[in-house]
Parts: structure tokens; sequence; C-alpha cells
């Protein structure tokens, strides 16, 4: 039997329809912006996300990192939420590529207020370090897929306009942002200077993501793109993947999170295992087993014997992440084999 694979929705594999769009994909060289391919992929994320222009980049860690360089200077100041994927799974690249430090703060289920913003900005003493940027993440990852309400995107907007300062969406999960919350991409992004989406994690692409902005901003984003070692070439093969994901996978994203929910309520409670239903609004399900037999290693390969695989998530928590190569029938059997290995 195949084993059931929640580490990540980015393990998906190509679809047999989107290897054609891929195989059947007209291209040509994208450093001199002659890709058809890429160009449509672009012009389509920019209607998507009501942005002057978009750039296809290799990965959401490119995109969220050629956004930070474009932004600051070295010595500023990024003000995000502490669990920010760029701060934990990026391996250090902000202070590695751009020179700037984090001013963190606790969210609510990854969400970070106005009010709290304003209390970590600093005023303008030379000594201080300057802040720059807004950052917010929606989904939020470390927040077990929670969505960032728009009312509050909207303060902080205000806010960030007071005081002159930038915004940046990590929007890897935007589209199941949008999915689970009705509001359309282009209500989020029209709050911030620069957005980061992935076709990589529930649209099933094999690669890439992209930035939109500003054509300002999309045009020194192509610049850093070269300079980080991402222009591609007959890059077109795998936008077309993405094109196709857009195009066919965004409706079923409704599938993935009503089959983290259904796995989450079936887990919950379950021999000790811990799990805040409030978060799960989208397809990941973090699940604390603090109270159960288990310690996060065993609990791991115990699953990982049983045919069915997860991430360790910190100390005593794992991550299981629905998507499109996991149907419901899996996420039955997924269930039986949690039943039995916590019982
Ligand atoms: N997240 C991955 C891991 O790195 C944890 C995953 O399996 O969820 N922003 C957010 C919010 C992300 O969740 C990720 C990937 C990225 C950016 C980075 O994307 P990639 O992996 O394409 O560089």
């Amino acid at each position: 039997m195949h084993a059931i694979d929640l580490r990540s929705d980015t393990v998906t594999r190509p679809t047999p329809k989107m290897r054609r769009a891929m195989a059947a994909a007209e291209v040509g060289d994208d450093v001199f912006g002659e890709d058809p391919t890429v160009n449509r992929l672009q012009d389509m994320v920019a209607e998507l996300l009501g942005a002057e222009a978009a750039l296809f980049v290799a990965s959401g860690t490119m995109g969220n990192q050629i956004c930070i360089h474009s932004h600051t200077r070295p010595g500023d100041e990024i003000i995000c939420e502490a669990g920010a994927h760029f701060l934990h799974f990026e391996a250090g690249a902000m202070a590695a590529l751009s020179g700037v430090q984090a001013r963190t703060i606790v969210g609510n289920h990854g969400v970070i207020t106005a009010r709290q913003i304003e209390e970590a900005l600093r005023s303008e003493v030379y000594y201080f370090p300057r802040s720059r940027l807004i950052a917010i993440e929606n989904t939020h990852n470390l927040a077990g897929g929670a969505v960032f309400p728009l009312e509050e995107i909207q303060q902080i907007r205000r806010l960030a306009n007071q005081h002159r300062l930038a915004m940046h969406l990590d929007g890897a999960r935007l589209w199941n942002a949008s999915a689970a919350s009705g509001i359309a991409p282009k209500e989020y992004a029209r709050y911030f200077d620069s957005v980061s989406v992935c076709f990589s994690k529930g649209l099933g692409a094999p690669i890439g993501s992209a930035i939109a902005g500003t054509q300002e901003l999309v045009a020194q984003a192509q610049r850093f793109r070269k300079m980080f070692g991402g222009g591609m070439r007959q890059a077109g093969i795998i936008a077309a993947a993405a094109i196709y994901g857009l195009e066919h996978h965004r409706e079923r994203l409704a599938e993935d999170h009503a089959n983290a929910r259904h796995l989450a309520e079936a887990l919950h409670g379950h021999g000790g295992i811990a799990i805040d239903l409030a978060t799960v609004q989208t397809n990941i399900v973090m699940m604390n087993i603090s109270q159960t037999r288990l310690i996060v290693s065993a609990a791991v390969e115990a699953l990982k014997k049983e045919g069915v695989l997860v991430v360790p998530f910190g100390a005593a928590t794992l991550r299981a992440v629905t998507h499109l190569d996991a149907g419901r029938p899996d996420i039955d059997r997924a269930i039986g084999v949690f039943h039995k290995i916590f019982s």
C-alpha cells in the first residue's frame, strides 16, 4: 500500500494533465524576457493580485528574500510575528543576504495587531535600528494554517502609512486563505507593497513562486533575482505547471480544508492528542502530543512504520498537511493509524 504523505503540501507530484501542459509549453530564454509561458504566468499573477507587475521566482524563500532585500538596507528592522516562516525556515537568509534584523511580536494564532506593531516601532533616534518593513504571513504556517483577518490588515496598513513603512505579505498559502475566507487574493494583496505566492504547495506544481508589486519593485526584484542566482532560461516548462495549478487546482482547495478538519476532529482528544480546532481553518493540522504516551521522534517513527508520514514541528508537536495527493480514503486510513498508535 502507498504511504500517506502528510509532511507537507509540497510533496505532491504533477498530475498527468499538468505534465502534458508542461510538455506542450512554448518556451524562450527568460533572462532575455522571451519565455512566452513565463510572461503569461506573470501577467496572470499580476491580474489575480491586482498588481502592476509580477515576477516568476524559483521558490517561496527566494520570493520572500528578494522582497525583503528590495525594501531594506543593512541595519534595518523588520517587524513580524515570532513564528514567521522567514525567521525559522529560510536558513537565516535575511541576515545573510540583507543584513537586517527582526523585531518579533507574539501573535494570537499568528495574528499581530496594529496596536502591537505600534508599540514595537522605533522612534527616529539615530542609534536605534530603523523600522522599515512589516511582514505578515497568510495563511500562517506555524499557527496551523490560520487565516489573517482582512480588517486587521487594513488597520496595519493605516499605521504603516502614518510611519512610512513598507508591507510585505508572505502569501505562500494565500490561495488557501482565499478559499477559506471567500476574500479574493487581490483584496488581500492591495494592502501590501510586495506579495509572494507559491505554486508548489496547495496548487500542486512541482516548482515555483511569484512576487508581485509595482513596476518599480518588480524591475528591482528582477535584478535581485539574477543576483541571487535565480535567473532561469526556458522556465516556461515549469511556469506551465503553475498556470495549470492556478486554473485547475484553486477551486479544489476547499476539499483539502475539509480533509484537515475531518482529520483534526477525529484526532483531537484521542489518547491525549490536543489540537486547537480554532486554528484548523485551512489545510494544516498541528497536534500537541505532550499528554500522549509517545515522544515526538517515536511517534513519527511509529506512524511511518504504518505508512503515515508527518513532520515534527517543535518539541511536542506533529504537523500534518492535506493536499491533492491525499484524498478522503487516505485521510480515513491515516486516522485509523493514529488511533492505533496513540491508544
Ligand atoms: N514551508 C515549508 C517548510 O519550509 C516548512 C512547508 O512544508 O510548509 N512561506 C511559507 C509560509 C511557507 O510555508 C514556506 C514553505 C515558504 C515560505 C518557503 O517556500 P519554499 O519552500 O518554496 O522556499
